[in-house]
C-alpha cells in the first residue's frame, strides 16, 4: 500500500461518508461568523495589514430572476496574453519530506525524487487576493489569483525538465466578504506525477502554509523506457507527449468558488517535436510555437457582475452561470494577428454547464461564413493526423454533435463547431494567411440557447457581418499585413503530427456509474457508483504497471427519474482513447453502439457522457503509487461530491487489502442505508 495520507488531511480525517465532520462544519461556521460580525472597515484594515485588498463592500449575490451585468463595448480591449511565471531558487529548499517545521502543509513524501530532483525549473505562485479589470467600460473586480492575477501566470516546461512549483496561500484568512473559502489543494490537469502533488481534493492546505508540487515533466511509461528520449527529453513512452496543461484549485466542496474567483492558470511543456519556436531543429513539427506571438493561450469563463458599487468596483456575482464571456481575462477582447497561421491553445474553465460550439466566422456572416480551424491536440494530446473543422466539406468532423434519438447515427448540432465542454482543451491552427489585411474574423459560439449580454437588445456593432448576433461573440481576429520583423509563417501542418501508443490489452474491467439521488442528499447530491466522495476509502484499487476497461455509465437509473443529466468526466494521472460509445434507446434494454466522432478519437482526459450514453476506454496504470481521482467537472457537480477516489497499489497482496478495506466500508454504508446503528 502506498503510504496513506489521511492523517495528513486537515478537516477530513472525522469525515465519513453521507456526512460532513463537525470539525468540517466548525471550520465554515467559524469563517461565515468573521463576515458576519466583524464590520466592513475593521476587516479591511485587517486584510490590508495582511498585505491583501479592501474586500468587496457587501456580499454580490444572485438573485431570481438574475440581473443583466452592466453593458460593455465590444472589442474595446486587447487580447491579454498571461506572463510567463519567472523560474527562481525557493527558500527553504525543497525537500523530499514535507517541510513542516517551515509551514509546508502536510504531505506524502515525494515518490521518485532522487530521480527528478533538482528540480531544473522552480517558481512558487501565491495565491492572494487581489482585483482584476475584466473590461475597460468597468470598474475593478475583486478576485483571488497565483501571484495576484488572473490568469494566472504561464508556466513553460520541457520535457525532461522537472519542474517544482510552491504553492503558497496567502489567502486572507477570514476569506474576506466573499463566496470563497481560503483553502486550496493545486491540482496540475492532467500531469503524470506522484499523487502527493495532484492536488488530492481533501489534502486542501490553510492560509500561511505552502505547498511543493513536483512536477517530473515526464513522459508516462518511465519503468518501462527508462532509457532518456532523443533531444533531451528525458524518460517514458515519447507517444504519451501531453502539450497543453491546466492548473487549478480542486478543494473539494468549493472547486467552483475557487475557480470563479481566478484560481487558475496554464501550464505548456514542450518536447523536440513541439520545441516552443518556429525553426526547422531535428524532428520539430514547426508548428507555429512561440509563445504570447504566434502560440496564443485562449482561457474560456463566463462571469456575472454587478452594477459598479460605492468602491469603484464591479463586483463578480456568486454563480454558476455567467453573462459575459470572457476570454483570458477579458470580455469581449480583439486581437491583432499577422497573415500567416498561429496556434490557439482552447481551455474551457466552465464553470458548470458552459459549453462552447466554436465557430470562427468570416466577413460572409452566417451561415455562409464559417471559415475552418484546424485541430490538432484535444486535451493536450497531438492528434495523430490534424482534423479541419468547417461547415464545407469538413462538416462531419464537428464534435458538436447529437444523437439521433432512434438510430445510432449523429446529427449535427453546430455546423463546423469546436465544442469545448468545461476542462476541454482543442489546439487549433487558424490560417490567417488566406485573408486580405483588414479582414475581421469572429470566435463566436455558433450553439443554440446561450447569448451573453452585451448591451440592451445586445444591439450589434458597426461593420459586424451579416447575420451574426453580438451577444455570441467571444473575441474578433484583425488580419494585419505581417511586417517584416514579425515571424514569417510556418510551414504547411504536417499530415502526421504523432502516432499513438497501441491500445493495452485489459486485466480488468470495470464500471463507473453516473448518478444522482437527491432523496438521499446526505451530504450530497450526486453519486459515482452508488456513493459520494470519501477522502479516506477508495472505490476501486488498481494495480501498478495493469491496464484496465473503464466503462463510464451515464445510463444508470436515477432515485429522482429516469432522465440523465450530461457530465464531462475527467479522470485524473493517465490519458485514454475512446474505443467506443453506447446510448441506450426507447424500448431498448441493451445500449447499442453508436460513432465516435472524429474530434473524440485522439488521446484525452475528459470524456463528455450525454444523458443515456457510456463510453468505453482504456488505461495503464504506471510509475506512481496513491490516490487519484476520477469525477465530473462541472464544478457544481464535483462540489456536490460527483467525485470518487481510486487507488494505485504496489502489488496482488496490497490490492486484497485495499478490496477488504472497500467491502467493509460498503457493509458499513449499506448498514446505515438501512437504519442500523454502525459502531
Ligand atoms: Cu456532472
Amino acid at each position: 500500500m502506498p503510504k496513506k495520507q489521511a492523517s495528513n488531511r486537515q478537516g477530513v480525517g472525522e469525515k465519513t461518508e453521507g456526512t460532513v465532520s463537525r470539525r468540517t462544519v466548525l471550520k465554515t461556521g467559524a469563517v461565515a461568523g468573521a463576515v458576519a460580525v466583524v464590520a466592513p472597515n475593521i476587516v479591511t484594515r485587517t486584510a490590508q495589514a495582511q498585505g491583501s485588498v479592501p474586500q468587496p463592500l457587501n456580499p454580490c449575490l444572485p438573485t431570481v430572476p438574475a440581473t443583466p451585468s452592466p453593458s460593455h463595448t465590444p472589442f474595446l480591449d486587447e487580447l491579454p496574453i498571461p506572463m510567463v511565471a519567472i523560474d527562481h531558487p525557493l527558500s527553504p529548499q525543497p525537500t523530499e519530506q514535507a517541510n513542516t517545521n517551515a509551514d509546508e502543509a502536510d504531505r506524502a513524501d515525494h515518490q521518485r525524487w532522487a530521480q527528478f530532483t533538482p528540480a531544473h525549473i522552480t517558481s512558487e505562485l501565491e495565491a492572494r487576493a487581489s482585483t482584476h479589470r475584466f473590461h475597460s467600460n468597468f470598474g475593478e473586480t475583486y478576485i483571488w489569483g497565483f501571484n495576484g492575477v488572473y490568469p494566472g501566470p504561464m508556466i513553460l516546461n520541457r520535457y525532461g525538465q522537472s519542474t517544482i512549483i510552491r504553492f503558497r496561500n496567502s489567502l486572507p484568512p477570514n476569506g474576506d466578504n466573499t463566496f470563497g473559502v481560503p483553502q486550496i489543494t493545486i491540482h496540475l490537469h492532467n500531469g503524470h506525477h506522484g499523487s502527493e502533488s495532484d492536488g488530492f481534493a481533501a489534502d486542501f492546505f490553510d492560509s500561511g502554509k505552502w505547498k511543493d508540487n513536483l512536477y517530473p515533466n515526464v513522459y508516462a511509461g518511465i519503468e518501462a523506457f527508462p532509457n532518456p528520449n532523443p533531444g533531451g527529453n528525458g524518460v517514458g513512452d515519447a507517444r504519451e507527449k501531453m502539450g497543453t496543461f491546466w492548473y487549478h484549485d480542486h478543494r473539494q466542496e468549493k472547486t467552483l468558488n475557487s475557480n470563479v474567483l481566478g484560481l487558475n492558470g496554464m501550464y505548456i511543456v514542450y518536447d523536440r517535436t513541439d520545441p516552443g519556436h518556429e525553426h526547422p531543429s531535428a524532428g520539430s513539427l514547426q508548428l507555429p510555437g512561440l509563445y504570447g506571438v504566434t502560440d496564443i493561450p485562449i482561457i474560456l469563463t463566463e462571469k456575472r457582475f454587478c452594477a459598479l458599487d460605492a468602491q469603484g468596483r464591479n463586483e463578480m456575482v456568486n454563480a454558476a452561470g455567467g453573462d459575459k464571456w470572457v476570454v483570458n481575462g477579458k470580455i469581449q477582447p480583439r486581437f491583432t494577428v499577422r497573415n500567416r497561421k498561429y496556434r490557439f491553445r482552447i481551455l474551457s474553465t466552465g464553470p458548470t454547464t458552459a459549453q462552447w460550439d466554436l465557430n470562427l466566422i468570416g466577413p460572409a456572416g452566417l451561415p455562409n461564413g464559417i471559415e475552418t480551424m484546424t485541430v490538432i491536440a484535444t486535451d493536450a494530446n497531438f492528434l495523430e493526423h490534424p482534423i479541419p473543422v468547417d461547415a464545407g466539406v469538413n462538416a462531419g468532423n464537428t464534435n458538436a454533435i447529437e444523437r439521433h434519438p432512434t438510430l445510432p447515427q449523429m446529427i449535427i448540432e453546430t455546423p463546423g463547431a469546436v465544442r469545448v465542454n468545461v476542462a476541454e482543451r482543442y489546439d487549433v491552427i487558424i490560417d490567417f494567411g488566406k485573408y486580405a489585411p483588414g479582414t475581421q474574423l469572429f470566435l463566436i459560439d455558433g450553439g443554440a440557447g446561450r447569448t451573453q449580454n452585451v448591451n440592451p437588445g445586445n444591439v450589434n456593432p458597426p461593420g459586424m457581418p451579416p447575420g451574426l448576433n453580438i451577444g455570441k461573440v467571444l473575441m474578433r481576429f484583425d488580419v494585419v499585413n505581417r511586417e517584416t520583423w514579425f515571424p514569417q509563417d510556418t510551414p504547411p501542418i504536417p499530415e502526421t503530427l504523432c502516432t499513438y501508443p497501441a491500445d493495452c490489452e485489459p486485466d480488468v474491467f470495470f464500471t463507473w456509474n453516473f448518478t444522482r439521488d437527491p432523496a438521499n442528499a446526505n451530504p450530497r447530491f450526486f453519486r459515482i457508483n452508488d456513493r459520494v466522495f470519501n477522502p479516506d476509502v477508495p472505490q476501486h484499487c488498481v494495480i501498478k504497471g495493469t491496464c484496465e476497461e473503464w466503462f463510464i455509465n451515464n445510463n444508470t437509473p436515477n432515485a429522482d427519474g429516469p432522465t440523465n443529466w450530461a457530465h464531462p468526466v475527467h479522470i485524473h494521472f493517465e490519458e485514454f482513447q475512446t474505443l467506443k460509445r453506447w446510448a441506450l434507446f426507447a424500448g431498448q434494454t441493451v445500449q447499442t453502439e453508436v460513432p465516435v466522432p472524429a474530434l473524440m478519437t485522439g488521446r484525452k482526459d475528459v470524456t463528455k457522457v450525454e444523458p443515456g450514453e457510456g463510453t468505453t476506454l482504456r488505461m495503464q496504470f504506471r510509475d506512481y503509487l496513491g490516490d487519484y481521482l476520477i469525477h465530473c467537472h462541472n464544478m457544481a457537480h464535483e462540489d456536490a461530491f460527483m467525485m470518487v477516489h481510486w487507488v494505485i497499489v504496489p502489488d496482488a497482496a496490497a490490492k486484497a487489502i485495499c478490496d477488504a478495506e472497500i467491502a467493509k466500508a460498503n457493509a458499513e454504508y449499506e448498514a446505515k442505508m438501512r437504519g442500523e446503528e454502525v459502531s
